[in-house]
């Protein structure tokens, strides 16, 4: 009877040590596991983060190649003008016949299959620069810009505005406008008395449509001169127009710029149109002044836009690039196959 008692505990204390056994191991295996599944997500964590600073290093990497692509082809332009200028001896004009206005690329920029380039550029001198609203000594900027704007009805006060934005004094002009204007504006804003850098601006303080924008921008630049300057050789029908009336003169312009012009000398315009001669002092027969449009498309690289415009020094040839801006999407006749 004692016998069995004994046996009873001894098999008790065996059952119980079994189970704590059992119960400890449980417990090493959750912390195993619990081990494994931390390391697992770290590992994760560790090869998604660095496939995202992967993608991030080739992203920057392809937009540095293609801003290489980009400042080749500013290279080129910049070659081309200065090549122009130092042919001025044989050709003193600039017109849209030269090499410079090209759009063609005569060598291979890329031997990457499908890549593609597409140029085009234009002399600023054969549009309407509205910094020239700034010239105390013009007299006829303003008038100018208002017969341009009466083609698309702009509103009687973008002139006088533009010229308070540019000039160095707080005084309004009739329907001008100047910090005291601008101050109750939502968010108000300040006139930055200075020469307009870009048509951008003008948000600030006109309210044009987008027909009356793209007008603007399809006759108007801003260059960094306050001169009022045209290339007989290529200005634009309308602002030619405009710049006549301005000295009452109505004539219809057509013939002038239909032409094939390559005046050596403002005097020969004049022979050939004396009522020209009222614009003299707003008349050159070559351009300081150039804008590129450009776009590159590399497979596997991407595609980047861009708009620089170019100073070319009258006196040396010299070729200066002074703005940039990679935000405006070109449309081309030929469009990427992608
Ligand atoms: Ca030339
Ligand atoms: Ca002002």
């Amino acid at each position: 009877m004692v016998l069995h008692h004994k046996q009873q505990a001894e098999n008790m204390r065996k059952l119980q040590s079994k189970l704590t056994k059992s119960r400890n191991k449980g417990v090493a295996v959750l912390g195993v596991l619990a081990i494994v599944g931390v390391t697992g997500m770290l590992a994760y964590q560790l090869v998604s983060l660095q496939s995202v600073s992967i993608a991030h290093v080739k992203l920057t990497k392809n937009y540095d190649q293609l801003l290489a692509y980009a400042s080749g082809l500013e290279e080129l332009f910049s070659a081309r003008l200065l090549q122009d200028w130092f042919e001025a001896d044989d050709r003193p004009f600039d017109n849209y016949e030269e090499d410079w206005a090209s759009s063609k690329i005569e060598f291979e920029i890329s031997d990457l299959e499908e890549s593609e380039f597409n140029i085009r550029v234009f002399d600023l001198q054969s549009q309407f620069n509205a910094n020239g609203l700034n010239d105390p000594d013009s007299l006829i900027a303003g008038s100018a810009f208002n017969n341009l704007c009466s083609e698309i009805r702009l509103p009687y006060d973008t002139a006088p505005k533009i010229q308070d934005w540019i000039d160095d004094d707080e005084s309004i002009q009739p329907s001008g406008g100047e910090d005291f204007e601008y101050s109750r504006y939502n968010p108000p804003f300040r006139t930055p008395n200075q020469l307009v850098a870009d048509i951008s601006e003008f948000d600030y303080f006109l309210n044009l449509n987008d027909e009356e924008l793209q007008f603007l921008s399809d006759h108007v630049v801003l260059l960094p001169t306050n001169q009022l300057i045209v290339n007989i050789n290529t200005v634009s029908e309308p602002v030619l127009e405009a710049l006549l009336e301005s000295v009452d003169v109505q004539e219809d312009v057509r013939s002038i710029v239909n032409d094939d012009r390559d005046y050596t000398d403002v005097e020969e315009i004049i022979a050939d149109y004396p009522y020209m001669e009222a614009l003299r002092p707003n008349l050159a027969i070559s351009s300081n002044f150039f804008r590129l449009e450009a776009t590159v498309y590399i497979p596997n690289l991407g595609r980047i836009d861009f708009t620089s415009e170019f100073f070319r020094h009258p006196d040396d040839g010299e070729v200066t690039v002074y703005k940039r801006d990679f935000g405006k999407r070109h449309v081309w006749e030929e469009e990427f196959e992608y």
